[in-house]
């Protein structure tokens, strides 16, 4: 059962979605507000979505977040989170990340699903989950609490996108039954100005890429939505996050999937 009105929703919809815009960090939600549930979070996530596609971006997929062991444990929660992915935070390997457009980023080491011509609507299981995927490669993604120093309670970070502002797609893209007998264990190597800052294994992300798949399929269906046709979906991040600043190159290496790279400018 909902705790706000609609008219209480739109207006925190708009708050957060001026902050993205503005690249002007604000008060978390919560601060003001009693009590901030689960649901009112999500549908304020929607409702700022919706003022994005009313400027023209488009839902290019969603991305899945706090999958990792050690950061549910860290927040106390048992299920990850999701988020939209939008047609102005897609960039390709070696595309700028301007720190004009951000807050105070911070670069993760994900690997990203690419759905194929099928929409698909849970329940599914992993081995179903593989037949409508099309290809898969790494990814980095940026995030980007529009939070005061990037802290939040959850139903916080779920209104705010899950933190995401933009992600980077490597260009090595492979086919599902190139990479499947490997996904669960690929070697991610984060380095900054050619400097190793983050080791890690695409294990970590909910114990396997294609876990946290399923999982935002079946979060989807649970309120009666699909995961649409040539959907990206971003994983989750096999290391913690990196903040980084201008004059960077950041280079996410991966053993079965290429590497991925970007550099940080002002
Ligand atoms: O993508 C992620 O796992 C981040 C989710 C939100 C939490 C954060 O901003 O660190
Ligand atoms: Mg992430």
């Amino acid at each position: 059962m909902s705790g706000l009105s609609e008219q209480e929703l739109l207006a925190l919809a708009k708050r957060v979605d001026d902050a993205a815009m503005k690249c002007e960090e604000i008060v978390k939600l919560s601060a003001t507000l009693d009590d901030l549930d689960w649901e009112d979070a999500y549908t304020i996530q929607r409702l700022s979505m919706q003022r994005r596609f009313e400027r023209g971006e488009e839902l290019v997929g969603m991305k899945m977040g706090l999958t990792s062991k050690a950061k549910m444990k860290q927040v106390n929660v048992d299920s990850p989170i999701y988020g939209h992915l939008t047609s102005s935070m897609q960039r390709s390997s070696g595309d700028d990340l301007l720190m004009s457009e951000q807050i105070h980023p911070r670069v993760e080491p994900e690997i990203a699903f690419i759905v194929g011509d099928k929409s698909i609507k849970g329940p599914i299981t992993a081995a179903q989950a593989w037949d409508y995927i099309d290809g898969v490669c790494a990814a980095i993604e940026v995030i980007d609490s529009r939070y005061e120093k990037f802290q939040f309670t959850l139903p916080d970070v779920v209104a705010d996108n899950a933190s995401s502002t933009k992600f980077f797609l490597g260009d090595v893209v492979r086919k599902p039954e190139e990479v499947k007998d490997v996904l669960g264990n690929i070697g991610m190597i984060m380095e900054v100005d050619g400097e190793t800052k983050q080791v890690g294994s695409s294990a970590a992300i909910y114990e396997h890429p294609i876990r946290s798949f399923v999982a935002l399929v079946n979060m989807l269906a649970e309120l009666d939505e699909e995961l649409a046709a040539g959907s990206i979906v971003l994983a989750g991040a096999a290391t913690a996050a990196e903040f980084v600043s201008a004059g960077q190159h950041i280079c996410l290496k991966t053993d079965a999937l290429g590497d991925v790279f970007l550099n940080v400018k002002e």
